[in-house]
């Protein structure tokens, strides 16, 4: 695929040689699980209509095999591109394995993407697809599904209105299948971004089954694992570190959990006798919290994993002895590198460190605002190269340049500090970002759609303390004329159809933006005084 950057034959070479990249792909990585587990549950779930439903390995193979067949008479092909948009369902897994059998290439959105995020995607990956649930949380997704300007073929699990059935898809028989080669394009993850429009990362079958083999093998996977999925199943972090890929690569059983509260999850638990399950932060403090007053046997559980936004020593202390498991410290990004702390780590690393790199060729470097490496424990910018680690954003020539260096290091902008023993400990952040319980924002794109209202001149994004959240968004916004109203505002970007988490949680409206120096000053500078002007507020 030519929007693409391969990874530089040398390091290929390399990769293969260490036995890291194989010959194996997602086209054959179900029907191979169904070969060796024909019988065991692989996935257990409601389906859209809300039924309780339980896969076997063979099951999940066959009815991706059916979904394929369709896929393929509708005319998707190998290396299409597919905008999958499905809550933890049933159909997600049967929809991307069906994708992975045809060697198309799922774009996977969020539940959470309004109609901004997924035109965006369908546009620029050139979607032949979109697939959705009818509804979900209270959303009607065909919603979206209408505002597409030039609508691909929308696939609907559930009611599909106007739209074709994913029901009506399946195709009697087997799909005719074109063989692709392990180190081409399986996917497109999305990341979190920094800038005016997301980006999209292309992660080939050999890196990305690399990190799911050895994610599963760090964390304990086998046969018996039986894990809960309660952030959305799209997210890389529940689908693979090790998430449900690395669950089904070992044989195990992926439990889909229809939403992320501690009533459903404890119950699920006990029901389901699960032994792990991953969670951001604010979710980890949610069922802290909620433990105390529920006698829910939570026995199974041997392994809490928390990670996708810095998880505090306080609360990481508290996990063992009130939840009664093992923390696992998860540092992980879409473009690649994924830490852990390993589940034998003595209690201090595991409560004070973000964990240490998956591969011995990784490649970790902590550098000064100059590139220079900083001495050895000091804080820095984190760089990192290695073979699950992209060298490029699909089809982003001009964002490469800055977003990698030369040599083909990604600069993660996670400011870190490397303990003696390898570990890495998160300090902040450089990049334009906002964490918010590890759902990212860029700030450029809000501000973006901000300034598209008639009565703002110019407004800029930033992070704002929170206990629960780690960090919530505030806009502060320079009038043109009529100050606009806070709730008015957010309306207007959710009439944009921009995601509910990149609504800023407060407006402050304000006459000008302060001025650090003279001359311009970047925006980088301008969030950074804002953050300061914010913090004397307080
Ligand atoms: C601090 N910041 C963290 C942590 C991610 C596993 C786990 C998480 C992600 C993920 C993932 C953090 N402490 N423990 O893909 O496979 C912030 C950093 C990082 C960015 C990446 C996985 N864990 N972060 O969160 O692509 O800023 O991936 O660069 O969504 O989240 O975000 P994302």
């Amino acid at each position: 695929m030519p929007d693409h950057i391969p990874f530089p034959a040398e390091f290929a070479a390399r990769y293969r040689a260490a036995g890291y990249w194989t010959t194996e792909t997602f086209q054959e990585f179900l029907p191979r699980r169904a070969d060796r587990f024909a019988d065991h549950i692989a996935v257990i779930g409601r389906d859209a209509t809300g039924a309780n439903r339980a896969l076997s390995y063979l099951e999940l193979t066959t009815s991706a095999e059916r979904i394929a067949g369709g896929f393929g008479r509708l005319g998707i092909r190998t290396g299409d591109r597919v905008v999958v948009q499905l809550p933890n369902i049933v159909e997600f897994m049967e929809v991307v394995f069906a994708l992975f059998r045809l060697g198309a290439l799922p774009v996977f959105a969020l539940p959470a993407h309004r109609s901004a995020e997924i035109g965006f995607f369908c546009e620029f990956a050139a979607a032949k697809a979109y697939v959705i649930a009818d509804q979900h949380g209270g959303f009607d997704y065909r919603g979206i599904a209408r505002t597409l300007p030039s609508t691909p073929h929308v696939i609907v699990a559930g009611d599909a209105g106007d739209f074709l059935a994913l029901s009506g898809v399946r195709a009697t028989g087997p799909s005719d299948v074109t063989h692709v080669d392990a180190e081409t394009v399986a996917f497109l993850q999305l990341s979190g971004g920094t800038t005016g429009t997301p980006k999209l990362i292309p992660r080939t079958h050999a890196d990305y089954l690399y990190s799911v083999r050895e994610s599963a093998a760090i964390c304990g996977v086998s046969s018996a694992t039986r894990m809960l999925v309660v952030l959305p199943a799209a997210h890389n972090f529940p689908m693979s570190s090790p998430g449900f890929l690395g669950v089904l690569h070992a044989g195990g059983t992926v439990v889909l959990a229809p939403d992320p509260s501690p009533s459903t999850a404890f119950s699920m638990i006990e029901r389901h006798r699960i032994t792990m399950t991953s969670l951001v932060p604010p979710l980890a403090l949610t069922w802290l919290a909620a433990r105390k007053n529920s006698s829910a046997d939570l026995s199974s559980l041997g392994v809490l994993q928390v990670g996708g936004a810095k998880f505090t020593e306080e609360a990481a202390r508290r996990v063992t002895p009130e939840l009664g498991c093992t923390l696992q410290q998860v540092f992980g990004m879409a473009e690649g590198l994924v830490n852990y702390t390993r589940l034998d780590d003595p209690e201090d690393v595991i409560v004070t460190t973000q964990g240490r790199p998956i591969s011995p060729d990784d490649e970790v470097r902590v550098v000064d605002d100059a590139g220079c490496d900083v001495r050895a424990g000091e804080v820095g910018h984190l760089l990192t190269r290695g073979p699950y680690t992209i060298r490029g954003y699909y089809n982003a020539a001009e964002h490469n340049k800055t977003a990698f260096t030369e040599d083909g290091f990604y600069r993660t902008g996670d400011i870190v500090r490397l303990t003696e023993s390898g570990y890495l400990v998160v300090e902040g952040r450089s990049k334009d970002q906002i964490n918010r319980g590890g759902e990212k924002i860029a700030a450029e794109e809000v501000e973006n759609h901000l300034v598209a209202h008639p009565n703002v001149l110019d407004a800029a994004i930033v992070a704002i303390p929170d206990a629960y959240l780690g960090e919530r968004t505030c806009a502060f916004v320079v009038a043109d004329g009529e100050p606009p109203n806070p709730i008015a505002l957010k309306s207007f970007l959710r009439g944009r159809g921009l995601a509910g988490y990149k609504v800023p949680d407060l407006v402050q409206v304000v006459p000008e933006f302060p001025v650090t120096g003279v001359g311009k000053i970047s925006r980088a500078d301008l969030r950074r005084a804002l953050t300061r002007s914010w913090e004397k507020v307080k």
